[in-house]
């Protein structure tokens, strides 16, 4: 918990926060940003995870995280945590990270590897489909192993993305049609063939929304991410309305080649929680390094061409990523509490690349690492900003910053339908 939550609890119970959320959702100011308390309630924030964090899709990592058989990831969603483990049929599985003895956390580690799932309290012990193998002690006669195996948790891949769901029903609509397109999109990667080069985790003294806020729109960028925009450029996607005909000419010539090589970059949507568009970067740059240059020699999956701009994945409520011809990023938000939040990136490249040989870390790790410690002090500074007397919603621009409204119109519906079949 943060120092400052208990400054900021405005409600009586979480009925009543439950109740208000909802009220302050149906008569909020659509295009401007949320009441005070949508970023700072320790109630809110609570809601926050009920309603979403526990019952939306989330991205959690990549399958090549976890190539083989008993190799997996340990994530903390909220008070959840949960672990990803790579049966020996090749599938990915997530169960609750908690012993069905006493409950103990199973796995503490941030990765490893497995024959058995063996828990480190009593040792007892679950095969990878999450079975109890073995309860040590005498547990008597009515005992059944059967009904203690591990509480699995909803998971799906597609091109090598991995979303887990704790909801008892896992929302359906489009999620499908979703991972089938970033199959499509993500083949001429390979992900099953790189490796994980690099990781940073973050720590943000900002609620989880101002950290995708702030993703969302790059109307901040030209007065804060100049080792960014060496490469990137500044509009969202294909459609932006503020992008120029110089861009529309270059992003045409590039679409060509791609069209020839078969390397999928047309725009695709999914609501405006899933969205896929292959983007050009700068003339001239191959990839987001400092000066454009090659990241790694070797290039990914069945990519030849070295100009492949960024491929851009967004995935509401909690990631979005850039995936370019020798290696890719992948970015993942997870709340922490009201006022903090737990931002990892990653990087990968071909798994055969050679560290200091085809690839330098220093090097693939420079521009976002400035990058995102340039947005962990913007969301802090817009956190507290937040938290002052002073603070009422602002407008933000329908062209500059749509992104942000797209994405507070999805939060905004998410939560209250969610409220909704909750109080049922
Ligand atoms: O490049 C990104 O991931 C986003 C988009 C614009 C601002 N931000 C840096
Ligand atoms: Fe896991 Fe006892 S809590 S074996
Ligand atoms: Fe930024």
């Amino acid at each position: 918990m943060n120092q400052n939550d208990l400054l900021n609890i405005s409600y009586a119970d979480v009925d009543t926060a439950r109740k208000e959320m909802d009220r302050l959702l149906k008569t909020r100011q659509r295009n401007y940003s949320l009441p005070r308390e949508l970023y700072n309630d320790p109630q809110m924030f609570r809601i926050d995870m009920e309603e979403v964090f526990q019952k939306e899709w989330l991205f959690v990592g990549m399958t090549s995280e976890i190539p083989k058989k008993g190799d997996y990831m340990t994530v903390e969603i909220g008070q959840n945590p949960v672990l990803v483990v790579r049966d020996a049929d090749g599938s990915v599985n997530a169960f609750h990270n908690t012993c069905r003895h006493r409950g103990s956390r199973l796995c503490s580690q941030h990765r490893g590897k497995v024959a058995n799932l063996v828990c480190p309290y009593h040792q007892w012990t679950y095969d990878l489909k999450g079975n109890l193998l073995f309860a040590g002690t005498d547990m008597g006669e009515s005992f059944d192993k059967s009904q203690h195996g591990l509480k699995k948790a909803h998971c799906k891949t597609g091109g090598g993305f991995i979303f887990v769901c704790l909801a008892k029903n896992a929302p359906e609509g489009d999620f499908d049609d979703f991972l089938a397109t970033l199959e499509e999109y993500m083949e001429p990667y390979d992900v099953e063939n790189t490796k994980l080069a690099v990781e940073s985790n973050m720590y943000e003294q900002a609620n989880w929304k101002l950290v995708i806020e702030n993703n969302r729109e790059c109307y901040h960028c030209a007065g804060n991410h100049p080792e960014l925009l060496n490469t990137l450029l500044e509009w969202d996607d294909t459609e932006d309305p503020r992008a120029s005909e110089e861009f529309l000419a270059q992003y045409k010539r590039q679409a060509a080649e791609w069209d020839a090589e078969g390397i999928p970059h047309e725009h695709k949507s999914f609501g405006v929680r899933n969205r896929i568009v292959r983007m050009p970067l700068k003339e001239g740059t191959q990839v987001m390094t400092i000066d454009g240059s090659e990241g790694c020699d070797k290039l990914m999956g069945r990519i030849k061409n070295r100009h492949l701009g960024s491929m851009r994945i967004l995935h509401l409520p909690n990631s979005w990523n850039h995936m370019q011809s020798d290696h890719f990023i992948v970015f993942r938000v997870l709340p922490i509490s009201a006022q903090e939040s737990l931002v990892t990136t990653k990087w990968f490249v071909h798994k055969d690349a050679v560290e200091g040989v085809d690839y330098d870390p220093a090097k693939l790790r420079q521009v976002w690492d400035a990058t995102n410690d340039q947005d962990r002090q913007l969301g802090e500074e817009n956190q507290r900003g937040i938290n002052s007397l002073g603070y009422e919603p602002g407008p933000y621009s329908e062209t500059f910053e749509f992104g942000v409204i797209n994405f507070l119109d999805w939060y905004s519906e998410t939560v209250q339908k969610n409220l909704e079949s909750s109080d049922k």
